[in-house]
């Protein structure tokens, strides 16, 4: 530790020519970044030692998103040395939070499956397993959120600017990527090779983020790809004036990794978006297979010695691309590269919601990648051919990976997987019953689950630090190391002295984030109020309406009837796609029910709705220890899984939820008395959508939603959108808010009733943190160590 505050001094001194007295927050917050990044990489240097030694099987990796959050305070508490950092600062008149909040959240990603991909990076460290994960350098990651008028707008975040201090330029291992041009097939001595020509190249330039793990040795890599031009600028045009068409094809080529896309909920045929697929999966195979190489001299081996992991389909070009290697650069046979392959590949899929399934128009697909495109043609028709050939009643309108001119990358990685899981049991059942079903039935055991989980040494042991001390002392076991053990906590379900304590650290979190509120939109929140939150991407199967809905429903009995609830805050923070129309006005919507109950002193007084803008980890961080209520009320059998949900529970919020997704999971672990589940099955959607769903017969049917629906009309002042939404309920409500909402009801008063009794609520919270141990992403990520990588620790 001595040695770690010598090199903050030293490093003030050599960088800035500054003592730490004179040395600014700016300052500080880069040592502190270039310092630890340097220890992890020094750490790093004996890890890989140890690993190219032991020779053993690795994992890589593969997403298109990482949402890693903020990496200073994670490095400083998995080093141990973040209260010695602490207080060393504070001897200098620095606080260290103040450090903290300048660092940016790196938004890789858009939601849940980014954030998935992070929390498993640190989980696996943690554990000393062998990972990389790849992905690109986004210049610019998420956009920006800032709620205008009620409406959503996106500016760009340059989180490099301050971001780039964790990172580690590694300039020996570019490589170049072809797009473009044409494939020959060329006879030589050897027999028939393939000439690639005319192609145009990017060179893809490495950045590595050090992924530390809490108490461990292992350091693994996050490493980001940056696009740039091959040849520079154009020096020619440059001396003729033609000053922009001399940086023209540099600004194509880094235009490749400018921007994540801020699409979750479908993908439009983009050039782009393909182009950013390829350039990172062909720069990390080219990679690996150079790294294999050198190691072993034969990549006859690489499928006992690499696993490479796709989160789902966006990384699925990684698949043609290994075959190419093989084929056109070591010179293998078809069904050599074929057998290698598909021992290598195992595939995570994410959605079972028709849009979010990628498709490539061929016609697009083609030009870019002509090379690519044969051999996913080559193996569409042998699967064809081999699905024939079995002579089993297959369907191959449903099964081909090249249908109506459109490349199916879903299908794509099915057929070249040797494991395929989803990522909760329901979900996964779906996909064996459903989605997916003629190829589970030719593909016997490639079908598994394994339920996802989440970094609990970032969700509770670093964003509530309050309740970690308290769990720690009481229960005197490590929970931090094993969260399993966390359950030792049901001894104490009936010690009321517990439930007070459990109770005011949850008092302690919502004065903190009420503070945040205050800050960031002005509204004063009442803390005895219950905290009632909604905290995801936004979505019309998450069904953020249905709870604006509910909203209305209070507003309208507090006004008319009399009603006086038990105070309650309604959190949302989320982020709509910004090409996605509905999803905006549904964030208009709950900003104008939060403006016109903030203006109404009679309704004010028990009920207020907050929408925080720029959901991001470090907000989420803040948001979830003060959470009361978790909702989680998505359609049934639309979430694939949820894994807010999980964050929810172990910090102590209750679930209110449909029986979908991880739900299922949380519910069985938990017992039907310690959570609220409402609405219908998936079973059940599926049979009202086949019998046909009209919203309008349960607007006719029902008085309550009659009269909700109609009262949302009287909100509207022309500058909102309440009466547009009210239109859209009755006449498509497509996710069946309306089919839902009495149940819905019924659940929301429960919840109210029970908060009052403080035990009661109490024991049920902590039964949930009790048990929220299998949710941990140490779990999760030991299944895909056992059940499909087949890997070891470093040791
Ligand atoms: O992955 C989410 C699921 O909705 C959630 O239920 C699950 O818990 C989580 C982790 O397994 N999926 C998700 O976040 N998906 C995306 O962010 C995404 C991104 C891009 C595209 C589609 C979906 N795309 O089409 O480009």
């Amino acid at each position: 530790m001595d040695s770690f505050t010598k090199a903050i001094k030293r490093y003030l001194e050599k960088r800035f020519g500054n003592s730490i007295e004179d040395a600014s927050e700016r300052q500080i917050y880069q040592a502190l970044m270039v310092i630890t990044r340097d220890k992890l990489a020094e750490k790093r240097y004996h890890y890989i030692n140890k690993l190219k030694e032991s020779e053993q099987k690795r994992v890589y990796y593969m997403s298109m998103e990482f949402l890693v959050g903020k990496t200073l305070r994670n490095n400083l508490y998995n080093l141990g040395i973040e209260s010695e950092v602490k207080n060393f600062l504070s001897e200098n008149g620095f606080v260290l939070d103040k450090i903290y909040d300048i660092e940016p959240d790196p938004g890789l990603g858009n939601g849940g499956l980014g954030r998935l991909a992070s929390c498993y990076m640190d989980a696996l460290t943690s554990q000393e397993y062998p990972i990389t994960g790849f992905s690109i350098l986004y210049e610019f990651g998420i956009f920006k959120q800032v709620i205008s008028n009620g409406w959503q707008q996106e500016f760009p975040d340059n989180w490099l600017d301050l971001g780039k201090y964790g990172l580690i330029y590694r300039s020996d291992e570019e490589v170049e990527i072809k797009f473009y041009g044409e494939t020959k097939e060329q006879w030589t001595s050897d027999g028939l090779r393939i000439k690639y020509e005319d192609y145009t190249p990017i060179i893809a330039e490495p950045y590595d983020l050090m992924i530390s793990g809490y108490e461990t040795d292992a350091v693994n890599v996050l490493r980001l790809w940056k696009s740039k031009a091959s040849g520079g600028f154009n020096m020619r045009l440059f001396e003729q004036g033609e000053y922009s068409k001399s940086v023209e094809s540099k600004a194509i080529a880094e235009s490749i990794s400018k921007l994540l896309y801020p699409a979750d909920d479908n993908n439009k045929g983009k050039e782009l978006r393909i182009k950013q697929q390829y350039f990172f999966t062909s720069a990390s195979l080219q990679q690996i297979v150079k790294m294999h190489y050198k190691a072993y001299n034969t990549l006859d081996n690489l499928a006992e010695k690499v696993v490479i992991h796709i989160n789902d389909t966006h990384p699925s070009l990684c698949i043609p691309e290994l075959m190419r290697i093989l084929m056109d650069e070591y010179e293998y046979s078809w069904d050599k590269a074929w057998e290698i392959t598909i021992k290598t590949f195992a595939y995570t899929n994410h959605t079972i919601m028709a849009e979010a399934l990628e498709k490539w128009s061929v016609d697009l697909f083609r030009p870019i990648l002509p090379r690519i495109y044969t051999i996913i043609s080559e193996i569409n028709n042998r699967f064809c051919k081999w699905c024939k050939d079995i002579g089993a009643s297959v369907d191959l309108e449903e099964m081909s990976i090249i249908h109506n001119d459109m490349i199916r990358m879903a299908n794509l990685c099915i057929v070249s997987s040797y494991s395929v899981n989803g990522v909760s049991k329901l979900h996964s059942d779906i996909l064996k019953k459903d989605t997916f079903k003629s190829f589970n039935r030719i593909y016997p055991g490639k079908f598994t689950n394994v339920t996802n989980g989440i970094a609990h040494r970032r969700w509770l042991g670093q964003a509530n630090p309050e309740l970690t001390k308290y769990l720690n002392e009481l229960l005197e076991v490590d929970f931090i190391k094993d969260l399993s053990s966390i359950e030792n906590l049901l001894e104490y379900k009936s010690d009321e002295s517990v439930i007070n304590n459990l109770e005011n650290i949850k008092k302690i979190k919502k004065v903190q984030l009420a503070e945040y509120i205050k800050k960031n939109t002005g509204l004063t929140v009442d803390t005895n109020s219950i905290f009632d939150v909604q905290i995801k991407r936004l979505h019309e199967y998450k069904r953020q309406l249905l709870n604006a809905l509910h909203i209305i429903y209070l507003y309208k009995e507090i006004k008319y009837n009399a009603l006086k609830p038990y105070p309650r805050t309604f959190i949302f923070s989320a982020k709509a796609s910004s090409g996605y129309v509905m999803a905006k006005n549904i964030i208009k919507l709950i900003c104008s029910i939060s403006e016109i109950i903030e203006m109404d002193p009679e309704v004010r007084k028990y009920i207020k709705v907050v929408f925080l803008e720029d959901y991001r980890v470090s907000l989420a961080e803040k948001i979830i220890p003060a959470a009361d209520v978790s909702e989680q009320i998505s359609q049934a059998g639309k979430e694939a899984s949820g894994t807010g949900n999980m964050k929810l529970m172990l910090n102590g919020a209750l679930t209110l939820g449909t029986m979908d997704g991880a739900n299922v999971e949380i519910y069985n672990a938990v017992g039907k008395d310690n959570i609220f589940i409402f609405g219908l099955s998936s079973e059940e959607v599926s049979d009202l959508s086949e019998r046909g769903y009209r919203s309008e017969e349960f607007y006719q049917n029902s008085s309550v939603i009659k009269e909700t629906i109609d009262f949302m009309r009287t909100l509207d002042n022309g500058d909102s959108n309440f009466n547009y939404m009210a239109d859209y309920l009755v006449s498509r409500d497509p996710y069946m808010c309306l089919a839902d909402f009495e149940s819905y009801l019924e659940q929301q008063k429960l919840i109210e009733k029970t908060y009052q009794d403080r035990i009661k609520w109490g024991q049920m919270s902590l039964v949930n943190i009790a048990n929220s141990g299998i949710f941990s992403a140490d779990r999760a990520t030991s299944e895909y160590v056992k059940e499909i990588w087949n890997i070891k620790k470093v040791k």
